[in-house]
């Protein structure tokens, strides 16, 4: 053992290992700024830029948005109830999904608010439909898949859990099943957001005593959930990458038995979060609400009995530093689809710091290359290249030439000059 191994066997023995992932003592001027990339965000009120994950992230971080917080609720509740509880179904496209439910439901709890009354039933069970459906889905032999994903399953549960709503067995027992044969994959990879986000449902389930039949099975997927996120820490410190570690941080912080293992594992994620926040990488607000809380001590487990009388600092808004004219250099990117044919590939020259949305865009107006994209929390998410819609367990994948998957989606990724992106109509 040596010399921090031997310091965490000894602040184990005083029982100091309950707090051992706690991420503390970061610069405040680091967390406020990434604060205030939410504040322009939180001015888009439209239904399909409405974000529930901002408004979790920012309560249970240490800051406020003081009456824009307030207001943006506000506009969350005549959105989501007004889609959710119509009983219009002749536009049941835009009716929210499962995991927007889910969201907007852990929004209503960390105000503090108990969902009740006939409104508040009506979403409940509307949520609990959803998870029945995904399980018919997933069949009984569990050789099937959720409509949506495993991800959104665990959000599911983990929204009914912190409002005390409870889940039959058989929908927790589809999540069980995953965790316990490896099923939480993405392209046949360890999908650590999902696997963290399922880790998240049962820790709820385990302190709030719920579906006691399951209780060691619960215990088990818990103990596994852990091991499977610390093994997939890469050698910077990322549990995954660097953008699903505010998730597994969420889920070993909300872990009632740390072991010296974790601790150590946790320091090094500590330091490399950390880096990565020096280096700004942190730009897209669904991930910048992901981490928030863990700066503030936090997992959405806290949700169970939030303190909503904790004393915040207030945003403001980021000064401008004026930006000083300049003739803008430009760069020149290829982009490549091969899942096509005849197969495409063509030089664009776009301003340098431009988006690969901006690089999309231009070659739209320039040539035969076509794109369609939708909404949604992460932001701009690409559905169509040349006309080819992804389909079912399908998507346009993102790739640096020549194999490397872009961590970033189109609207925040900006490539370099002389780079080529691939978009690769994969399987999921
Ligand atoms: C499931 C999932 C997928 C599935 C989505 C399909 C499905 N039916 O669920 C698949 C495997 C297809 C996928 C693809 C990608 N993903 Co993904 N995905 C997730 C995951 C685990 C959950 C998303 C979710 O359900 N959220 C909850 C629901 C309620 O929110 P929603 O907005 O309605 O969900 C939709 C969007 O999230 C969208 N989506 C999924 N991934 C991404 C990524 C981007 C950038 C965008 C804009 C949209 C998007 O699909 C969801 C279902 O419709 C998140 C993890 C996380 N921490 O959030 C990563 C995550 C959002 N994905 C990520 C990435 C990078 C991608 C890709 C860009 C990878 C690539 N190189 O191609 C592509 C998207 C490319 C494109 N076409 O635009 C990153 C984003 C990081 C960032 N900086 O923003 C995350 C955080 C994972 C990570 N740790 O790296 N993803």
């Amino acid at each position: 053992m040596g010399g921090l191994g031997a310091l965490l066997f000894l602040l184990g023995g005083l029982g100091a290992l309950a707090h051992i992932c706690d991420i503390t003592e970061v610069d405040s001027t680091l967390v406020e700024r990434l604060g205030q990339r939410l504040l322009p965000w939180m001015d888009r009120l439209s239904p399909e830029q409405l974000n529930p994950s901002i408004y979790v992230g920012l309560r249970l971080s240490s800051l406020q948005a003081g009456a824009k917080e307030a207001h943006y609720l506000h506009s969350l509740k005549l959105s989501y109830q007004q889609s959710l509880l119509s009983n219009d179904n002749s536009d049941s496209e835009a009716k929210p999904s499962m995991g927007r439910l889910a969201l907007y439901l852990l929004a209503l709890r960390a105000n503090c608010e108990v969902v009740g009354g006939r409104k508040g039933d009506r979403l409940v069970s509307q949520l609990k439909r959803f998870l029945e459906d995904e399980k018919r889905a997933i069949g009984h032999n569990h050789k099937g898949h959720p409509h949506t994903s495993y991800y959104q399953y665990g959000l599911g549960i983990l929204a009914l859990c912190v409002h005390q709503k409870r889940v039959h067995d058989s929908v927790v027992g589809k999540l069980l099943y995953a965790v316990e044969h490896e099923q939480l994959l993405q392209q046949g990879h360890l999908s650590v957001d999902t696997v963290a986000m399922a880790g998240l449902a049962f820790s709820c389930l385990e302190l709030s005593n719920f579906n006691p039949n399951q209780r060691n099975r619960i215990t088990q997927a818990l103990r596994r959930v852990r091991e499977e996120i610390l093994k997939a820490q890469t050698p910077e410190g990322h549990f995954g990458n660097v953008y699903s570690t505010p998730l597994a941080l969420q889920l070993l912080m909300a872990s009632l038995r740390p072991t010296v293992e974790m601790g150590t594992a946790c320091l090094k994620a500590k330091a490399s979060l950390l880096a990565s926040l020096q280096h700004k990488a942190f730009q897209n607000p669904l991930v910048i609400s992901q981490l928030l809380p863990i700066l503030n001590q936090k997992s959405y487990v806290d949700l169970i009995s939030p303190d909503c009388q904790a004393p915040r600092a207030l945003l403001e808004p980021a000064t401008e530093t004026p930006s000083q004219t300049q003739v803008p250099e430009f760069i020149h990117v290829t982009l490549k689809v091969s899942s096509i044919s005849p197969s495409y590939r063509h030089s664009v020259s776009v301003p340098a710091g431009s988006s690969l949305e901006d690089v999309l865009k231009k070659a739209q107006e320039n040539g035969r290359f076509r794109y369609g994209t939708q909404a949604s929390l992460s932001g701009p998410y690409l559905t169509s290249v040349m006309g080819k819609t992804a389909e079912a367990r399908e998507f346009w994948q993102l790739l640096r030439a020549p194999d490397t998957p872009l961590l970033q989606g189109i609207a925040d990724y900006r490539p370099r000059d002389g780079e080529t992106i691939e978009l690769r109509l994969v399987g999921w």
